[in-house]
């Protein structure tokens, strides 16, 4: 099965996720399987976090430097933007750019046209075309908007969670979508202190951790499992030869249990890999820019080089 981090789930994929990520040497469960209802719900949680710095951070580069974004992109752009959740960053962008259109593509449907009515309302005049669909692949756009220059955005570091060549691919699919004369604008996190690091992905409260053995209930409520949740423990660990901070379930002791009708067995100290967060220096977002068909145009980061906001052109 070729993992693509970012797709949409459905049940049984999830199903076959599980059964083929448990069955290997390094038990894996991809990261995109995190957000259910709970998970989706702790995830805002940990973005309101003293030590989780990305969230707050990138709303505030946006705010310093929409104008600057602006004059960057032009008017009249249609604003599209990548896996739009809840739309929460966007009115910081609409808020500078002259924009004529918004098209959110998001995978959740219902959640989608929520939130599409709700920026409508607070934006009249901005004409907004909802898709559900998956954006990890070259995807049409609405007939309406086609004609228009497009500015691509996405926010939130997502891009993180996929591997160099996945996030190449991933870009690349962008610029297809995006068409000729686009912009990009996309915050990618920086790498930073280590210890940063780990105490963003393994915060005081224990938020994360609830985030990470919340994938466990999952598996038990949604794939009928008996995992003693209660015998694994969160971890975060900044793996500096690949960049990236991984986060791990790592087992108490030796034990076996049940998901998707098939029994595994885990020794006590073995982990189930369960997400990496790539983080990049911003020569490094530079490269990875050039790699996926962009040219830059700008970047900022905050005074403590936390984060990395970037405007890249097709
Ligand atoms: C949503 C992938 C950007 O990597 O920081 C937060 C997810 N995981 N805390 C990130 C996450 C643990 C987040 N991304």
């Amino acid at each position: 099965m070729l993992d693509i981090p970012l797709r949409p789930t459905t049940g049984s994929d999830f199903a076959h996720a599980v059964v083929a990520g448990l069955s290997q040497p390094q038990k894996v469960v991809p990261a995109r399987y995190f957000y259910d209802r709970r998970g989706s719900e702790l995830f805002e949680e940990i973005t309101r976090l003293p030590e989780y710095y990305p969230t707050r951070t990138e709303i505030g580069l946006l705010e310093a430097h929409g104008a600057d974004i602006a004059r960057l992109v032009g008017a009249r752009r249609a604003v599209v933007e990548f896996g739009s959740g809840s739309s929460t960053k966007t009115p910081l962008l609409l808020r500078h750019i002259d924009a004529a259109a918004y098209v959110p593509i998001d995978i959740s449907a219902e959640f989608l046209e929520e939130s599409a009515a709700a920026l409508a309302a607070a934006h009249p005049g901005l004409d907004v075309r909802p898709v559900a669909g998956d954006f990890t692949r070259p995807i049409a756009l609405p007939v309406a908007v086609r004609a228009r220059p497009m500015l691509g955005f996405f926010p939130g570091s997502t891009i993180g969670n996929l591997d160099h060549a996945g996030a190449v691919d991933l870009l690349r699919a962008f610029r297809e979508t995006l068409g000729a004369d686009a912009r990009l604008v996309i915050g990618i996190d920086r790498r930073k202190n280590p210890r940063l690091l780990e105490a963003a992905y393994d915060d005081a409260a224990g938020v994360t951790a609830a985030f990470n053995l919340n994938l466990l209930e999952r598996i038990n409520r949604e794939l009928d499992g008996d995992i003693p949740v209660d015998e694994f423990e969160h971890r975060a660990m900044w793996n500096d030869d690949c960049g990236r901070i991984e986060m791990h379930l790592v087992a108490l002791h030796d034990m076996s249990f049940h998901a998707a009708g098939r029994r595994f067995t885990i020794r006590g100290g073995e982990t189930i890999h369960t997400e990496n967060s790539y983080k990049y220096t911003p020569e490094e977002a530079r490269l990875l820019a050039r790699a996926s068909g962009w040219e830059p145009l700008a970047a900022w980061s905050d005074p403590a080089g936390l984060f990395g906001l970037y405007v890249w052109r097709a």
